[in-house]
């Protein structure tokens, strides 16, 4: 980003015309520079349709003349929190129960931050691409890239919290971190050049071990590697991605340029990006050591080689095995009972309260996911019994990409539970329970879904 020679003072000035408090200007400072702010403050200017949260949050904020420590909370998003579950102040859960569109709409499309979204400006944003194994060094504009080969597919994103709160819930695992339930998965229609049109720009040479995606521009150690041959495997399939669902990709899921790592936990997919590596050695970064891990007695942990760097992580971090495919999982497109953990801010239901249906016959719908293999099949059992054929709603043959399913239901007075069971083309099926992980991750047991039909 090219710092713009913009005083700081009159900066300010506009960034409070535009609504922005002192704890967002100075993180879009920080981190972004003038250009950063004054793209924030033009994103700002409120349009008829739009009741943005960067101008409503900072109402109060804007309303004083000098920046002040006891103001509104600084808005940490560009779209509005409004329809969302509030997982943690940079976590927004998309509302599940009422999605019914194979691709997620914007307005409902999860975020998953460590920081507050940060508004970069496409003109002056620049990939670098680098490493001691490349033959050639490659920089390239947001215009350049974009005039490069590029596809245009739908791709789920799920993180690896989704279902976290089943840990909780039904197996009786004390684990750490945001309670999404099935908030934590959003599909979107993504147009993005294949990592393989870069390298092929810049030749990996033999050694090259890992590659690293990098942002450090929504904080300063946002970043994660790959390992080279997992790249090479699905060169056409991983990305950088620069529109979703057919607008250019909206600040909050990491614009103007992010990676999308198809089929692996959303971690992966490095949004913001401002820089690649393609290094001889490996890196270790916070979202693969204190985060995204596999820790427990079941996962001895990982060894850094003696070259390998860290990134806002030390040796001592690595404690488990990094996250990667996600597993086969499903849901039903109903609120998931809560009894024993927080409910998310916003959740529809209050601790231990049961959703209502009409009595009768009617389609229960929800997704299944097995984004690495695709769905073969999915089940449903109602109050423990025999497991029948669900129905896929076309499209259901795309690669890395979710599934509709529904059946129907002549429910009867009472309360009822439901479970749905996947299996992936490869044969995997969803299990009761798991072998437990500290941080819940990638928990795709069987989920009951309770009712009371009236
Ligand atoms: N720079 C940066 N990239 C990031 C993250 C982040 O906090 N910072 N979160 C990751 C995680 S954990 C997930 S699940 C996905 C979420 O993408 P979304 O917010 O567009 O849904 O982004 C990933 N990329
Ligand atoms: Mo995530």
């Amino acid at each position: 980003m090219t710092i713009q020679s913009t005083d700081p003072t009159s900066l300010w000035e506009r960034a409070q015309q535009a609504g922005i408090n002192r704890r967002r200007f100075i993180q879009l400072l920080a981190f972004g520079g003038a250009a950063a702010v004054l793209a924030a403050c033009e994103s700002a200017i409120p349009s008829p349709s739009a009741s943005r949260v960067v101008s409503s949050a900072s109402a109060a904020a804007s309303a004083s003349t000098a920046p002040s420590a006891s103001e509104a909370p600084a808005a940490m998003f560009v779209k509005s929190e409004e329809p969302f579950l509030k997982v943690f102040d940079t976590e927004l859960g998309t509302p599940w129960w009422q999605q019914t569109s194979f691709v997620t709409p914007y307005e409902h499309f999860y975020v998953r931050n460590r920081y507050a979204t940060p508004v970069v400006d496409k003109s002056s944003w620049e990939l670098r691409v680098h490493g001691d194994a490349v033959a050639e060094e490659l920089t390239l504009t947001y215009d350049e890239l974009i005039a490069l080969p590029s596809v245009n597919a739908p791709r789920v994103m799920e993180c690896f919290g989704n279902g976290r709160t089943v840990n909780r819930e039904q197996l009786g695992y004390d684990v750490m971190g945001g309670n999404w339930v099935f908030s934590d998965v959003s599909q979107g229609e993504w147009t993005y050049v294949p990592i393989q049109v870069i390298l092929d720009r810049v030749r990996p040479t033999s050694n090259a071990r890992q590659l690293l995606f990098w942002s450090g521009v929504d904080g300063p150690d946002t970043g994660r590697p790959i390992d080279m041959t997992e790249i090479n495997a699905r060169s056409d399939v991983i990305g950088l991605a620069y529109k979703l669902n057919g607008v250019d990709l909206p600040s909050d899921h990491g614009g103007p340029v992010r990676a999308i790592v198809p089929g692996w936990g959303g971690a992966a997919s490095i949004k913001w990006l401002t820089e690649i590596q393609i290094s001889s050695h490996g890196f270790w970064t916070r979202m693969h050591t204190r985060e995204e891990v596999y820790i427990g007695e079941d996962y001895p942990p990982e060894e850094p080689g003696p070259d390998d760097e860290f990134l806002g992580a030390v040796a001592e971090d690595i404690r488990g095995q990094t996250g990667k495919e996600l597993f086969v999982k499903s849901w039903l497109a109903i609120p998931y009972v809560i009894r024993i953990s927080e409910p998310a801010g916003n959740y529809p239901l209050e601790v231990g309260e049961v959703p209502q249906l009409v009595r009768g016959p009617q389609m229960v719908r929800g997704y299944a996911n097995a984004p690495m293999s695709g769905i073969a099949q999915v089940e449903f059992s109602i109050d423990d019994g025999d497991w029948q054929q669900a129905t896929l709603v076309p499209p259901f043959d795309l690669p890395y990409s979710w599934v509709r399913f529904e059946f129907e239901w002549d429910a009867p007075a009472g309360t009822h539970n439901l479970r749905t069971r996947a299996t992936d083309s490869a044969g995997s099926v969803q299990p009761e329970t798991v072998v437990f992980n500290e941080l819940g991750i990638n928990c795709n047991a069987i989920a009951r879904f309770e009712v009371e039909v009236a």
